[in-house]
């Protein structure tokens, strides 16, 4: 690897590869960091499609084929934007051939792949090949602020945490058999895909993992029309879908409640039949000292309430998460200037750079996603068990 820069190629380039894009384009520009991140090429299948793409979203070039990526030797990392069924295929080729790589969240289709990647992970690591995966929240400000809270002991032991991640696009039963209703690209559905941030999130702030799960999941339309061509997000009812139709083999909702390792109790919800919430991801966390409110449709503040202050002084406070003594702030704009939710990819790319640089470990880990994994995995079988009680083994490979 050059001493100056962190040559990237990147794989994908729909929602995810545009968001981990323009968070390659500006990161260097905004934070001071020892590497340089040069966006070398991006690998889609769709010849014209790709180098449409590459020039939109800034790639030096575009190529066909993933494989490309590997077999150069002026790419150092390789940053995976792809459906779930192909990230353990490549974050596992990447890894062999001696590249960092980032991987978009959830880790894996299944707990077998992911924790393949993670041994791949650990093999690599002792060669000094970084693996982290993005959970890209934990990057926003407040939410890396809420941690500091609970580190500091402000909110005092966790009694409870409430999370819920609630979207709505696929309200419609005319909405397409999109790739992320389909069980073999997607893993799962609503419990992977929004899920899976909320469940890392809960134990990224309280720094206590779930230790069992009860749950239930629900498919509400259980057959669409097929979409014209493959998409993510983007195709809409009446637009993209055909008259065929064929089965969703996903959940449209998933529910649970969880045991927390510092004993307190835990419930999610995660649901893409939330009609009106967009993209409403909220977390409560209720402390013997204190709570803690963080809501992503307000995501420069933090609502605290301290139970240590005087009675008629306590309630809710509202805190503007926008100064520069705040995780992340102090590199974009003067205080009180918000920022938004593409600043967390911004955020998580520093992050990597600065863990690359040093040769240190980025977090989240391949390891800790495993976690994610299993968590998801317990709550598939409780809820195909009648919601029976199933507890979450460690993350071990
Ligand atoms: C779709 O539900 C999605 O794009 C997720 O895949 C992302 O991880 C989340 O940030 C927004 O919603």
């Amino acid at each position: 690897m050059s001493t100056q820069e962190l040559r990237v190629g990147m794989v994908g380039y729909a929602f995810m590869g545009a968001a981990h894009s323009q968070a390659w384009r500006t990161v260097n520009r905004v934070f001071d960091l020892p590497l340089r991140a040069r966006m070398v090429a991006i690998a889609g299948r769709d010849t014209s499609k790709v180098a449409a793409a590459a020039t939109r979203l800034g790639w030096d070039e575009s190529v066909t084929d993933w494989r490309e990526l590997i077999a150069r030797d002026d790419i150092d990392l390789v940053d995976v934007c792809t459906p779930g069924d192909s990230h353990c295929e490549i974050a596992v080729a990447a890894l062999r051939a001696g590249k960092h790589v980032l991987c978009e969240k959830p880790l894996a289709n299944s707990v077998e792949e992911a924790r393949t990647m993670t041994a791949t992970a650990a093999r690599a690591r002792i060669d000094g090949v970084r693996a982290m995966v993005g959970f890209n929240y934990r990057r926003v400000p407040a939410v890396a602020y809420l941690r500091e809270l609970v580190a500091n002991g402000r909110l005092g032991a966790i009694r409870h945490v409430r999370a819920v991640y609630l979207q709505d696009w696929i309200t419609d039963p005319q909405f397409p058999l999109v790739w992320r209703l389909q069980r073999d690209k997607a893993g799962s559905g609503a419990l992977g895909d929004i899920g899976a941030h909320i469940v890392d999130l809960t134990q990224y702030v309280t720094g206590e993992l779930i230790t069992g799960v009860s749950g239930l999941t629900e498919t509400f339309i259980r057959e669409r029309p097929l979409p014209a061509e493959a998409s993510g997000l983007s195709a809409s009812a009446g637009n993209g879908a055909t008259p065929a139709t064929g089965p969703v083999t996903v959940d449209d909702a998933a529910l649970f409640i969880a045991r927390l390792s510092g004993g307190g109790l835990a419930s999610y919800e995660a649901t893409r039949f939330a009609t009106g919430r967009k993209n409403g991801l909220r977390v409560e966390v209720n402390g013997s000292l204190g709570s803690a409110v963080f809501d992503l449709e307000r995501l420069n503040e933090l609502e605290f309430y301290d139970a240590t202050v005087p009675g008629p002084q306590q309630g809710f406070s509202r805190i503007l998460v926008t100064e520069g003594d705040h995780p992340y702030l102090s590199a974009w704009w003067p205080p009180g200037h918000i920022i938004g939710y593409e600043h967390s990819f911004t955020h998580q790319i520093r992050d990597l750079i600065e863990a690359v640089a040093v040769g240190a470990d980025p977090s989240p880990s391949f390891e800790e996603a495993l976690q994610v994994q299993l968590v998801l995995d317990a709550v598939e079988r409780s809820a195909g068990a009648g919601s029976g009680w199933v507890p979450v083994a460690a993350p071990t490979v």
